[in-house]
């Protein structure tokens, strides 16, 4: 078994005490880190879901298998993210009402970060109005980024984005969206300036948004 297939077994299985140091073992034999991420972690993840679908893993395992995916992202992380950071100004990043994933919004937090934008983070299930409150904390900030990780959770997505298109700041920001169920034409449709399918592109959009 290579080491990014261990790692692979090891969030699968949700082994959280084991996974940050076999990512640090396929570091140390020169795997690429962004492969860690993608056939170590993300595919580990699809495994997951796949299996709580089919009803042979339920909630729990969910939960650890998520817990053990953060654990390896820590140690990935210094080699993921790079780059000077806040120089391209302030962007806010929620997990929108009603939905409690948070790995894919961390991801692209992270790669929004390294890519030179200063990062407030609302967490996951955050409403409407907290996201509006903390623009006017930060009325500098230069986009609204909406995560959204479930089909049940679309429409708190639209509301969401609804609430920011009816707000009076909003011709100051960008607002853009991502997660698993949603699509460029449900980001047209809802009002979002911007889509991204994962969190690489969600780095270039940001860019291209202020740019
Ligand atoms: Co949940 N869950 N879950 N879950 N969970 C899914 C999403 C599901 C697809 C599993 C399945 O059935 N196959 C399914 C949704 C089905 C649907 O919507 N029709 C599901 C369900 C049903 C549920 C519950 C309802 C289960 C229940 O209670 N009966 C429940 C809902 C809770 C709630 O939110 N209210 C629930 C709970 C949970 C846990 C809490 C146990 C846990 C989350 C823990 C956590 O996040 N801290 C969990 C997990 C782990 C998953 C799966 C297995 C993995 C999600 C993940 O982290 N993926 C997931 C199955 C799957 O995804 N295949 C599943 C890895 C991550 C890197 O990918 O989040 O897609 P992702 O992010 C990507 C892109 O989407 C994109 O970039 C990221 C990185 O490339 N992206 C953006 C994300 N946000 C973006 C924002 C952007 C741009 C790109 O711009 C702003």
């Amino acid at each position: 078994m290579s080491k990014i297939e261990e790692v692979a077994k090891l969030v699968e299985i949700g082994k959280a005490k084991l996974v940050g140091k076999a990512v640090q073992e396929a570091l140390d034999e020169g795997c690429d880190p962004q492969e860690i991420l993608n056939k170590g972690m993300i595919d580990a993840m699809a495994v997951v879901g796949e299996k709580f679908k089919n009803n042979e893993i339920f909630v729990p395992e969910m939960l650890v298998a998520a817990r053990a995916m953060k654990k390896g992202v820590e140690v990935l992380k210094p080699h993921l993210a790079s780059g000077a950071t806040g120089v391209k100004g302030k962007l806010i990043i929620a997990t929108v009402a009603g939905d409690l994933h948070d790995i894919g919004k961390n991801l692209v937090a992270m790669m929004i970060e390294s890519a030179g934008f200063e990062v407030i983070d609302l967490g996951v299930d955050v409403s409407n109005d907290k996201i509006i409150e903390c623009y006017r904390e930060n009325p500098d900030t230069k986009i609204i980024a909406l995560s959204a990780l479930l089909t049940t959770t679309m429409p708190a997505l639209r509301d969401a984005v609804d609430a920011l298109n009816k707000s009076d700041f909003r011709s100051n920001i960008k607002v853009m969206v991502g997660g698993a169920p949603i699509t460029q034409e449900f980001a047209d449709e809802i009002g979002a300036d911007g889509y991204s399918e994962d969190a690489a592109s969600a780095a270039t959009l940001a860019n291209q948004l202020i740019g």
